[in-house]
């Protein structure tokens, strides 16, 4: 199949879900365009079968905001008409499900049919979604896709909940790419480098925004770190940053803190951590957790959204309310407690990994695409 691929290039879940499946798609033979402003992040070397066309939004003075959804829609019939795609698969309602609807109208006139998926990641449903001044164009956009996904059970019941969507939903969730792995692998060696002393490591990675809940993961981590040495290492980077380095310092632990900053292969590093937080407000899915899992590193995080149908209770991690940062430090200390339980839960969080491996979802997808194709 000849693919576009339609997603924001940035380190945000959305566009690593959308860049990894390309690249999955393109390993297995499929031909994958990519149509976005930048180079994704995860796009970070030459791979056969993958192309990528850059929407250059032009800087007439006249626009105060640059229209990038028109620019993105008239790039879309260029790619669609010249490199002969069968289909469109856009990440996040705004504004690529509307920029693809636009395309497909407009290739409608020159006689082409392009079908366009649409898969939903969760802020473009529960906090732009609710948004009044968006809202009838996510409803339509999401209403005239070909094909509609979610990532998770929680975020289907939340479209339907917050927009009048007359058609099906199908839940694919996000995934991890295990490369036939069997468990997890430490890196030994960078390990010794984070905890010199084998001070237990707790690592967080977001992008840093009031959702994420930044302060909660400061919190549990002072009371973990108050009864065993650990140290905390933050990985990504957002507006909630700057603030966590200066409570941890006037908190007096600012020398267990790393900051690492926006890595593009957090696997690495994931793999030489202990426990993951994930504190979030909402997650329609929680794929930091998921690839924290990947690296065998079981999660402490709350119970919202989608999280639960990725962590499981007791077993892969622990789930605790919304900012009950007692709960969530009474759960990071029960599996630290000793190397037993701890190497269990780690077994458990990789296991619980393999059921979102790539080559489980992948055929959801392919499936999807193969039915919309054939209908159109
Ligand atoms: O919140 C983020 O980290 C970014 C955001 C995005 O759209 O890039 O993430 C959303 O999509 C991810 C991939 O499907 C999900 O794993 C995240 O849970 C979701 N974020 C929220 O719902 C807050």
């Amino acid at each position: 199949m000849n693919i576009g691929i339609v997603c924001y290039p940035t380190f945000g879940g959305s566009g690593v879900v959308a860049t990894e499946l390309g690249k999955a798609l393109a390993y297995k033979g499929h031909h994958v365009h990519f149509i976005t402003y930048q180079q994704p992040v995860r796009l970070d070397r030459f791979t056969e079968n993958i192309h990528f066309h850059e929407v250059n939004v032009s800087d007439y003075p006249l626009f105060d905001y640059p229209p990038y959804e028109l620019v993105l829609s008239s790039k879309l019939v260029d790619v669609v008409k010249h490199e002969k795609l069968d289909i469109l698969h856009v990440h996040y309602a705004i504004p690529h499900a509307s920029a693809a609807y636009m395309a497909q109208k407009i290739l409608e006139e020159e006689g082409i049919r392009i079908p366009f998926i649409t898969t939903l990641h969760g802020t473009d449903i529960t906090l732009l979604g609710k948004d009044s001044s968006f809202e009838p164009v996510i409803t339509f956009a999401i209403n005239q896709s070909d094909g509609v996904t979610a990532v998770s059970e929680s975020l289907k019941a939340d479209t339907y909940e917050h927009f009048n969507v007359v058609r099906e939903i199908d839940v694919i969730p996000n995934f991890v790419c295990l490369k036939g792995r069997e468990k997890a692998e430490v890196d030994k060696e960078l390990k010794s480098q984070l905890a010199p002393n084998g001070e237990c490591l707790i690592a967080h990675v977001s992008n840093f925004r009031k959702v994420k809940r930044i302060p909660d993961v400061i919190e549990v981590f002072e009371r973990i770190h108050q009864k065993i040495p650990s140290r905390l290492i933050l990985i990504g980077d957002g507006p909630e940053r700057h603030e966590a380095e200066a409570t941890a310092r006037a908190k007096g632990f600012g020398s267990d803190l790393l900051v690492l900053g926006k890595l593009i292969d957090t696997e690495r590093v994931l793999s030489a951590m202990d426990l993951f937080l994930l504190p979030s407000e909402f997650e329609s899915f929680g794929l930091a957790a998921l690839e924290a899992m990947s690296a065998g590193v079981p999660v402490i995080s709350s119970n919202t959204g989608g999280i639960p149908e990725v962590n499981e209770n007791g077993f892969s991690g622990y789930l605790s309310d919304v900012g009950d940062v007692e709960d969530m430090a009474k759960n990071g200390l029960k599996i630290l407690a000793n190397d037993e339980t701890l190497s269990q839960f780690k077994q458990n969080a990789f296991k619980q990994a393999q059921k979102f491996d790539i080559n489980k979802v992948l055929p959801m997808y392919e499936k999807l695409y193969h039915e919309v194709m054939k209908i159109n």
